[in-house]
């Protein structure tokens, strides 16, 4: 039945919800949606999902050669999608509609070291408002690892499904001895929110992405759904391949990356995330600086936790108003609101200059490159 997920009373407010997606397009993050979807999460906090699998992280600098180095990025890659995609439908039952951060949103956070992996940090800042960007940078100083990134998303809406195509990259970048550096260039899948008629909202993964390595190494991920490959929802299908002029030594590895999978060949395991994972550790709210999420937010998202929606709203409103009094006075002033962490630049050339490898598209994208003026996070840990 149509709506059989959404709470009595808020019905026509779904399907209103849900008419209004399919005919617009573009910002889906600043639309008023029914209570029940609602997330007391900003979208601040989804850069930590990349880290959650410490161990795996950090197994990267254990790397014996490039293409050892290549599977084990490929490994740490796919073992973060199943928190990436499908941990709000397990700790809340859904996809939910995430909290749209404010410019100048903060969110810091670290996973302490353990079984010397090092420790590792993360230093998230919202970067637009109009479009939503959130740029981020993970370290883990201890192993030589550092990744930087930013996304956005263009919404579009087909099939009863929405479809998100994940704007932006992510370099990972590995310190080899000698100074020398080796960069992987990763791209971000395409979404499909499925299951919205029903108001159970969750995502599926199409298409393909990329991690290409600047030792010439790519790994090609094919995402498919139930009813392809292997009928199961989930399904990657991933191929790792030599830099160009290299003959043999293509591997190719399959199976669900919320679950299980293996090497196609030897049927050994690949990935497997069913173990728990591990979430970022962060301050108290009432410590944090009035720009960090949790403690801007912490109102907003306590009225969301506690069903209290006229509170949240409420709060929402104070900190919306806040924003526009902002960028009026910065008018008014002829000033721009200024980063903290991040200085944008219009062109990537480590983006550029891997991206050809596999023919990127775009063949260009901008950069928020990180100004390692974070705050002291190893030492707090
Ligand atoms: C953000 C970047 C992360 C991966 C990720 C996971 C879930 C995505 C989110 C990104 C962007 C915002 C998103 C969300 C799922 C739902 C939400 C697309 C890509 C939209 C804005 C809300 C839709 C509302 C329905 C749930 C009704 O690395």
């Amino acid at each position: 039945e149509p709506g059989d997920a959404v709470p009595a009373g808020q019905k026509s407010s779904w399907t209103q919800f849900i008419k209004s997606i399919a005919s617009f397009s573009g910002d889906l993050s600043s639309m008023t949606a029914p209570p029940f979807i609602l997330s007391p999460v900003s979208l601040t906090e989804f850069p930590a999902y990349w880290n959650e699998r410490p161990e795996l992280f950090a197994a990267i600098a254990q790397a014996r050669n490039e293409e050892d180095r290549a599977v084990r990025v490929l490994k740490w890659f796919i073992s973060t999608l199943k928190g990436q995609y499908t941990s709000r439908n397990e700790s809340m039952g859904s996809e939910k509609k995430p909290l749209n951060p404010v410019l100048g949103e903060l969110f810091y956070g670290v996973w302490p070291d353990k079984n010397s992996r090092g420790t590792s940090t993360l230093v998230v800042e919202q970067v637009s408002h109009h479009p939503p960007i959130t740029a981020y940078h993970i370290a883990n100083k201890a192993k030589g690892l550092s990744l930087q990134g930013h996304n956005a998303q263009k919404t579009t809406f087909s099939g009863g499904s929405i479809i998100v195509k994940q704007l932006g990259h992510a370099i990972l970048t590995v310190d080899l001895p000698g100074g020398v550096k080796e960069e992987f260039l990763i791209s971000l899948p395409k979404l499909r929110i499925d299951g919205l008629w029903y108001g159970s909202p969750y995502i599926e993964l199409t298409e393909n992405s990329y991690i290409q390595s600047s030792s010439g190494w790519l790994s090609t991920i094919e995402y498919k759904g139930r009813g392809y490959f292997s009928g199961k929802s989930h399904t990657f299908k991933a191929t790792l391949t030599p830099p160009p002029g290299k003959h043999g030594g293509t591997s190719t590895f399959e199976g669900q990356w919320d679950t299980v999978s293996k090497n196609t060949r030897s049927g050994a395991v690949f990935t497997d995330v069913t173990s728990p994972k591990e979430e970022v550790t962060v301050r108290r709210a009432e410590d944090q600086d009035e720009w960090e999420s949790r403690r801007l937010w912490g109102a907003v998202a306590k009225g969301i936790r506690d069903g209290d929606f006229e509170t949240a709203s409420r709060e929402k409103s104070k900190i919306e108003n806040d924003q526009r009094q902002r960028r009026r006075d910065e008018a008014a002033e002829g000033t721009t609101w200024k980063l903290k962490h991040f200085v944008h630049e219009d062109n990537d050339p480590i983006y550029e200059r891997l991206g050809r490898f596999y023919k990127a598209v775009p063949p260009q994208e901008d950069v928020y490159v990180f100004q390692h003026n974070g705050p002291d996070l190893e030492t707090d840990a």
